[in-house]
């Protein structure tokens, strides 16, 4: 193994298995009862699939209880999922969601802790410690990724930066001055970065101090962490997460890069078949389910990811015994990241539909040049407006782009094509057309 780091929370992550899953079956079974108690979105879950709390009497044992989806979610927006009242929330985060309704997560000052302690685990994994300064380019706001690390690097002692995203040619500038050792971001926008170090005519390994960065929210695949390395010149390591199960800091990679360990002591993985339902043994590709063990304000049992991995169980050469998902492979359901931003069809259809000029004919292209995710619509005009000429498309195509950039968080081109200008096909719509690589 290459390199060793201290362990951040060395009792909870390299406990032997069987006191682990000691743990984890007590804490699942006081947010069973804790859900069934005081959420009545699961009081009819559990009703309906005729399951009780105590029957919950080993791990295996949540097999019998019923999943939780992103619908179950939206049907509940904002604060019905939520176990506590309102004022016990210290913090709320949201994601875009399928229909224009955000998926909404709530967290008590106890949560906030919780997220900070997994957090510090991520720096610490890649050897992050107070004296680093960190170069923080995650969008702050709504987004769990720029708050998240934030905190993570307050809880480890470090220096941090919350310069978000954009701006980029400041962001070198603020890297060079301040001698920024970390540098966390979306994959994308790392290359995007790299690119203006170019530019701006510095070499990373004598200008720059940066020595690692944490790398998520989005697929990317080894090619691009090669390109991170050496165009940035630090090591890059893969960290995972989702707002609904707690933001950034649910698994991140250690310095072996043989998969991403999970905080299984706050959030219990399984690995289902997506079609079935049935859960998968360790070693078996399938769809990431999660239940909080901890989460106080916002509980979740079972929440289906959508998310294809792989889980491994055997110990890892860094010492920690937690399981190791592997990097994500895909999505099973239709939902698209660009530039870290989750976008999902239904919300581009949803603004297209609303112009009555337009007809409800379009293709979604996603491109990605230069390694930065671009989003084209290409949607028909109405015979009518198709008819008033070349300014008023133009005009229109403004207004759609406005109207789409308003409802996804990231811009997107807008082509309008002439009536019938877009292949009508015999059997499914193509809607979406996924030129990246991955
Ligand atoms: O993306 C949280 C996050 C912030 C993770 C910063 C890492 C770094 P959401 O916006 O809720 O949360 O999006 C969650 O993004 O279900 C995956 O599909 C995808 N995703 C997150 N991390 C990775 C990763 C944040 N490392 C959704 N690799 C998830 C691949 C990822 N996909």
């Amino acid at each position: 193994m290459a390199k060793k780091y201290p362990v951040w929370n060395e009792e909870i992550e390299t406990m032997p298995r069987n006191e682990l899953q000691k743990l984890q079956l007590k804490r699942m079974q006081e947010t069973v009862e804790r859900v069934y108690s005081r959420v009545p979105l699961y009081k009819k879950l559990f009703d309906g699939a005729g399951v009780k709390p105590a029957d919950l009497k080993s791990l295996d044992d949540l097999a019998k209880f019923p999943f939780t989806v992103k619908q179950d979610l939206r049907d509940n927006y904002p604060f019905g999922p939520f176990a506590v009242p309102l004022k016990e929330v210290s913090q709320i985060h949201a994601t875009s969601g399928t229909t224009g309704k955000m998926t909404v997560t709530g967290y008590t000052k106890n949560d906030m802790k919780i997220w900070a302690e997994v957090m510090a685990r991520v720096y610490a994994a890649g050897g992050t410690k107070k004296g680093d300064v960190i170069h923080n380019a995650y969008g702050y706001g709504l987004f769990t990724g720029g708050l998240g690390f934030h905190i993570g690097a307050h809880e480890i002692g470090a220096t941090v930066i919350p310069v978000s995203g954009g701006l980029t040619q400041r962001q070198v500038t603020i890297m060079q001055d301040f001698g920024s050792t970390v540098l966390t971001a979306t994959p994308s926008y790392a290359l995007v970065l790299a690119e203006a170090v170019e530019e701006a005519g510095l070499d990373p390994k004598k200008d720059l101090k940066l020595r690692v960065g944490f790398f998520g929210a989005e697929p990317w695949t080894d090619k691009m962490r090669e390109e991170i390395e050496k165009r940035l010149s630090l090591e890059a390591y893969d960290i995972f997460g989702l707002a609904e199960i707690t933001g950034p800091g649910v698994s991140v990679e250690c310095p072996a890069h043989n998969g991403l360990h999970i905080a299984e002591d706050h959030f219990y993985p399984e690995i289902i078949d997506p079609s079935s339902g049935e859960p998968l043994p360790y070693d078996t590709p399938g769809e990431l389910v999660f239940t909080t063990l901890t989460r106080e304000a916002f509980p979740l049992l079972r929440y289906r990811t959508r998310d294809r991995t792989v889980l491994h169980a055997e110990k890892c050469d860094c010492g920690r015994t937690v399981v190791r998902m592997g990097k994500i492979m895909g999505r099973t359901d239709d939902m698209l990241i660009i530039r870290g931003v989750n976008v999902f069809p239904s919300q581009i259809e949803d603004v297209l539909l609303s112009f009555a000029e337009l007809s409800p004919h379009y293709i979604i292209y996603v491109d990605r040049p230069k390694d930065m995710d671009v989003l084209t619509v290409e949607v028909e005009a109405s015979e009518k407006l198709f008819n008033q000429g070349r300014d008023t498309l133009k005009d229109m195509e403004g207004r759609v782009k406005k109207g789409l950039a308003e409802a996804l968080f990231v811009s997107c081109g807008v082509n309008i094509k002439e009536p019938l200008g877009i292949q009508r096909s015999a059997g499914k719509a193509v809607r979406v057309v996924d030129r990246r690589e991955l």
